[in-house]
């Protein structure tokens, strides 16, 4: 079985007494509807209806040629698959037979997906021809050469029937015997951290704890058989996937409708023609959405709810939310670590717009600290650290991280910084993690100054972010260059390592010397700072 951190066996035990563990595999809620309701549509992409029955038999058919050559409980698979119907389909056929996968995000390129591969070691790839690291099979032989133990790849678009994921999809099979989900206690899938070190983490989460944190997502954000759910942001994020996400809507037997792009107009068209009534998005989506929106029209009426979440929401551009979109606003204040908060659909106006929310579950253990440790009063900023039924309780084999990342207790540090208002609910002010937070996508400034500092001519760097109208932050490189260096050589050499575009820098500052701390590390402070100061109006810099 896959190793992860678990919870101590006493909380472990409260967790199930009190019904939030209760012994279920990820896969049971599909599977439950397709028996009820099998006919009913779970997803829509691209025009093509996938009822709850065909959702189900397509999973049962991979399942089964995966088992049939011998994969099962305790392997791992890496999937890359863009927004449509098999992510979905592939993630329950895994459920099924216990492999546990990473989904890595579409826009990850070689570094992103080698990390995760050489942390999982797969036995199973998944990933999409068009996808520019899968138009032949040189990357795939480069991961092999990295993981002895990667013999299975199936790859959707690929000509040959028996490499083609939609051939073994649609080929019926029955399930081996012997062929069972992972116990419920034991690792599901791994999750992808944002980060703030030089390497990808990943956040292993359990059957139990994922399922509890669905289930109650459902409930608290009222999702229903007549929900009709966009997802229009990467399907794996734990907002789309979980909360409540394309598996609260299979939970409760609504229907997932699928797009590429959270742009506006193809969204507003996908909401007419499918009478989508819910939708998630990241702030600054919303923000593409109001303009959209007084240049054409509100959104069509069928959407009634939309869920914001990912980044920092500013007050202002909530309460324009109903006017503007015509529809009801919850804000989420999420990581894929574990604790979500939601605001309440039943909350008064104002703590809709001016909170992120308050815990899921009574048992979310919430800390706010200030820097010696001690808990800080309500209405006071500190750091948060919680701990929970599906707050993770470690990295995956990252023991120096989870030293970091975790106090004695257990509690997790996510690295925001919050203030709790006198009626429990979140606000979150900042952070102190090395991230930048662009548009919702997570940026780990070691990660890339790591890659940076790769480049001979570069002897010291510090990536920071910068404000941006759009997306909330961008990334900006303060580099000290033992040459004449131009951003688009350092562009070129990211590019060249093979990181996901939206890492890139988005500004590169050459600089004689980098500001440093008393200890002797570069200033982010001051050269955030200064950013800031550039981008206040009438500022020259
Ligand atoms: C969600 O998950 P991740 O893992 O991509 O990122 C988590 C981090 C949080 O620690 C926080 O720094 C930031 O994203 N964040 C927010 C926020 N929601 C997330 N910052 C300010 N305001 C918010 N509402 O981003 C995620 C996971 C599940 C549900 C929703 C978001």
């Amino acid at each position: 079985m896959i190793e992860f951190a678990p919870w101590p066996k006493e909380l472990g035990q409260i967790y199930r007494q009190r019904g939030y563990w209760i012994g279920r595999p990820l896969c049971a809620g599909i599977e439950a509807q397709a028996s009820a309701r099998p006919e009913a549509a779970a997803i829509i992409c691209k025009g093509r209806h996938v009822s709850y029955a065909e959702l189900d038999r397509a999973a049962t058919n991979l399942a089964a040629y995966l088992s049939g050559r011998g994969l099962g409980r305790g392997d791992t698979a890496l999937v890359q698959l863009p927004n449509v119907a098999e992510f979905y389909i592939v993630f329950l056929a895994l459920m099924k037979l216990g492999v546990a996968p990473v989904n890595a995000l579409y826009s990850h390129r070689q570094i992103e997906l080698s990390s995760y591969a050489d942390q999982i070691q797969p036995r199973l790839l998944i990933a999409d021809r068009a996808h520019s690291l899968f138009g032949d099979d040189a990357f795939l032989a480069q991961l092999q050469a990295l993981i002895p133990n990667l013999s299975e790849a199936l790859f959707l678009g690929d000509e040959q029937a028996s490499r083609s994921l939609t051939h073994w999809l649609s080929r019926d099979a029955s399930p081996p015997p012997g062929m069972a989900p992972t116990p419920a206690h034991s690792v599901a899938f791994f999750q992808l951290s944002g980060g703030s070190t030089g390497t990808p983490k990943l956040i292993p989460r359990t059957h139990d704890d994922y399922d509890y944190s669905v289930r109650e997502s459902v409930r608290i954000c009222g999702v229903t058989q007549q929900t009709r759910f966009l997802c229009a942001l990467p399907a794996p994020h734990n907002f789309l996937l979980s909360s409540p996400g394309a598996l609260g809507v299979f939970h409760a037997g609504g229907t997932v409708v699928m797009a590429d792009s959270p742009d506006p107009l193809s969204c507003f068209d996908l909401i007419a023609r499918h009478s989508v009534t819910m939708a998630a998005l990241v702030p600054s989506a919303v923000g593409l959405w109001i303009q959209a929106a007084e240049t054409r029209g509100a959104p069509p009426a069928p959407l009634d709810h939309l869920l914001v979440g990912g980044a920092s929401f500013a007050e202002a551009q909530a309460r324009q939310v109903p006017d503007k979109l015509g529809c009801r606003l919850q804000q989420v204040f999420g990581m894929a670590e574990g604790l979500v908060n939601y605001t309440r659909l039943d909350d008064p106006e104002d703590v809709v717009f001016t909170t992120q929310g308050r815990p899921i579950s009574p048992d979310d253990e919430i800390r706010i600290l200030s820097e010696d440790g001690s808990p800080v009063p309500d209405g006071e900023t500190g750091q948060l650290a919680v701990r929970g039924p599906y707050t993770f309780r470690g990295y995956y084999l990252a023991p120096d991280q989870n030293a970091r990342a975790f106090d004695a207790d257990g509690f997790y540090f996510s690295g925001d910084l919050v203030r709790r208002t006198a009626g429990g609910n979140l606000r979150v002010v900042g952070r102190v993690k090395d991230q930048i937070n662009r548009g919702g996508e997570k940026i780990a400034s070691e990660e890339v100054e790591h890659l940076l500092l790769r480049h001979a001519e570069i002897r010291q760097v510090a990536l920071v972010p910068m404000p941006d109208a759009g997306l909330g932050e961008k990334s900006c490189a303060f580099v000290v260059a033992r040459t004449n260096l131009r951003g688009v050589d350092l562009r070129r050499h990211l590019t060249g390592l093979g990181i996901a575009d939206y890492k890139l820098p988005d500004r590169f500052r050459f600089v004689d010397d980098l500001p440093l701390t008393a200890v002797g590390k570069p200033d982010k402070r001051q050269l955030r700072a200064q950013l800031e100061l550039a981008e206040k109006p009438g500022a020259t810099g």
